[in-house]
């Protein structure tokens, strides 16, 4: 852990927010941020409690707004009772959003299909009916591994109407990974699809799970429900395995919610940690879903007209908040899509915006900066050529977004009318937490900006003291808040220690570096453990990134620490060119030239000792890159550990090659 993380990325630009925004967003302008964000420095819970009240039904009223007596092990709203199902669907009927679309699905091949609330809401409980009959109950825990589909959301929402705690599992995971979660929560359900679709090929996902329940240890799973996607030929267990459509058949389709505590456990959700296997992150129901709702009413300044899209996976965190959960306790219409942003071509997004007219689009900086090469190359896919005029707000979440990518995303998709929400958040937090606000921040590229209202982020040294503007420090969270983590599943010790070390005095522990400028805005500079130490001097990997994306040549670039006699740590920097890949002397030309580039940008100590090219880098499904991987090949080191998770293996070998 390193104290004097020191910023060296310069980003002047600043971005008013739009006038209009500032008159007609949910929060309308900076005195009424300053107003929420003094409402709850007063009174914490009085803040809360009255947000709490306002916007979720509760079937038996919360009298206790936080339980502070076991920290870390908050509770919130304790004594209340409700079912965030209910809050996401039954609410809306009897209202005019009852036969408003609320997910318009468009599959890989590009057939669309679209269902109201009211007929999601049937579909919930006619599938929830089914389980029951099954004996399926409050407590039990469900696994869910199917692709971006409708029915991918009606899972998620019969298991939380029936009290049953669901982990969902990203349909590009490996059976050990099903293997592995399945343990750990003990599922005694699995729901599934015989296949999915991506890119025009049809992927398998039951014999996963199949060999996941062969691996033993899983002797509590009763079903495995099947929905049935492409019809493609599945292997199939008599007595254990069931049609979707006939467990749903026949059952009526009204479907009492089940009230559970607000602390139950609505979902588990595992994610990496920096050692060790997966971290089951426990999530609540009630605090939960308040953020859930809250950050897309505030950030996304949810309206009854808008079409919103978020284009994650239901498998990750983003899925969970901001598809399933927070556009639907909204009313949203969504549009949800099964398959790749580069099939048929590159230009499948802004075509998709165009069709659908979108108006709130959510992505990652991965994708854009993808999308941006794809647009150079091929001048056909580039935005420009696509009607994206109903867009009103974009947004970014994953990794930090540089400059260079905010600014192509801002001008050539946003045409300088949407601002760029980028949101900094975690699995573990729930929702947004530091985040512009449309109509109140004005944006500066590569910065996040300021925390939501309620939410008290810091930037700490290592003995949990602040620090002064300027400089870098840790990431933390002061005070609890109610999407906050519950736990690590069945590892409260590991919970304590990840998030709470004893030396942060109680504060949550992000686990990533930061620093505010003079203005308070929050840089993230990436994960503390991406830091690097040349020669004494901290450089964020995220800063020599984005000077190497900056030069015109550059399509993508990351950046890892190698161990140097000399320096201490070495820069290696792998790059991603926009145009082929250089072989030869030219490669060292072009090499010579972004250590120069680099060197104008920040300064000769940044320059990176050793560049490789490559087609690619290496990134997980979720688009994140495995930057823990290219340390090893920096070192020219053989990769020996699972890289089942990776979405292209085969770049690790071109990368190992230094020019
Ligand atoms: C929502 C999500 C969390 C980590 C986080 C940070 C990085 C996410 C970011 C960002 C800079 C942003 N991250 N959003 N870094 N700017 N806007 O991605 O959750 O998968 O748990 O990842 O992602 O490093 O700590 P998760």
């Amino acid at each position: 852990m390193s104290t004097q993380i020191k910023s060296v990325l310069v980003e002047n630009r600043v971005f008013p927010a739009f006038p209009e925004l500032v008159k007609t967003a949910n929060i309308a302008g900076m005195e009424a941020y300053k107003a929420l964000v003094a409402e709850a420095q007063a009174s914490p819970e009085g803040f809360w409690g009255r947000l709490a009240k306002e916007n979720l039904n509760w079937t038996t009223p919360f009298t206790q707004v936080l339980d502070e007596s076991n920290p870390p092990f908050y509770k919130w709203f304790g004594d209340g009772e409700l079912n965030v199902s209910e809050n996401c669907l039954d609410r809306h009927l009897g209202t005019p959003t009852e036969h408003k679309t609320a997910i318009i699905f468009e599959a890989d091949n590009g057939d669309v299909t679209q269902v109201t609330y009211r007929e999601l809401y049937n579909r919930v409980c006619e599938f929830a009916n089914g389980l029951k009959a099954l004996g399926y109950k409050k407590g039990d825990r469900a696994i869910i591994y199917l692709p971006m589909s409708i029915e991918a959301v009606v899972a998620m929402h019969v298991c939380v109407r029936l009290g049953i705690t669901h982990s969902v599992v990203f349909g590009g995971f490996s059976s050990k990974s099903i293997h592995e979660r399945l343990v750990d929560v003990g599922a005694s359900l699995v729901i599934t699809a015989d296949e999915q679709m991506r890119g025009g090929k049809a992927i398998t996902l039951k014999p996963a799970v199949d060999e996941a329940i062969s691996m033993g240890g899983c002797e509590a799973v009763r079903h495995v429900v099947v929905y049935k996607r492409t019809g493609g030929a599945v292997n199939w267990t008599e007595g254990r395995d069931l049609w979707m459509h006939d467990v749903a058949k026949g059952q009526s389709a009204d479907c009492p919610a089940v009230p559970v505590n607000a602390e139950h456990p609505l979902f588990i959700l595992y994610t990496s940690g920096s050692t060790g296997k997966p971290k089951g992150v426990q999530h609540s129901s009630a605090g939960y879903l308040l953020w859930a709702m809250l950050t897309v009413k505030w950030a996304f300044d949810a309206k009854p007209s808008d079409v919103y899209w978020c284009t994650a996976d239901v498998g990750w965190i983003t899925g969970h908040t901001y598809i399933a959960y927070g556009p639907l306790a909204n009313g949203l219409t969504q549009v949800m899509f099964e398959g790749v942003p580069t099939y048929p071509n590159a230009g499948r997004f802004w075509e998709m915006i165009q069709r659908h007219k979108v108006t709130v689009f959510y992505t990652a900086p991965t994708a854009i900066r993808s999308l941006t090469k794809a647009s150079e190359a091929q001048p056909d896919v580039h935005p420009r050529k696509y009607d994206l005029s109903s867009l009103r707000l974009i947004g970014s979440v994953g990794e930090p977004i540089n400059p260079e990518a905010w600014m192509w995303y801002f001008k050539e998709v946003g045409g300088e009318r949407c601002p760029v929400l980028d949101t900094w958040w975690q699995t573990e937090t729930g929702g947004h937490m530091i985040t512009p606000l449309p109509g109140v921040t004005p944006l500066k590229p590569g910065s996040c900006t300021l925390p939501l209202p309620g939410i008290e982020a810091a930037i700490v040294d290592e003995a949990g003291g602040d620090v002064e503007n300027g400089m870098g420090g840790f990431l933390v969270v002061k005070r609890p808040w109610p999407a906050m983590i519950r736990n690590i599943w069945g590892d409260p010790e590991r919970f304590k220690k990840s998030y709470f070390p004893p030396e942060l005095k109680g504060y949550y522990l992000a686990g990533d570096g930061a620093q505010r400028d003079a203005d308070g805005y929050f840089w993230i500079m990436g994960r503390v453990d991406d830091v690097l130490n040349v020669s004494g001097h901290r450089l964020g990997t995220m800063e020599v990134e984005s000077a190497l994306v900056s030069h015109p040549l550059v399509a993508e670039a990351a950046v890892v620490g190698r161990p140097d006699d000399t320096t201490g740590e070495a820069i290696v920097a792998f790059v991603v060119l926009k145009r082929d890949l250089p072989e030869g002397d030219e490669a060292v030309q072009v090499a010579k030239q972004l250590r120069d580039w680099v060197a104008k940008e920040i300064g000769p100590i940044a320059k990176p000792k050793d560049i490789r090219f490559g087609e690619n880098l290496p990134k997980t499904r979720s688009g994140k890159i495995m930057r823990r991987l290219l340390r090893i090949v920096a070192k020219g080191e053989e990769v020996t550990q699972d890289v089942s998770t990776l979405e292209n293996p085969a770049i690790l070998t071109q990368l190992s090659k230094s020019v």
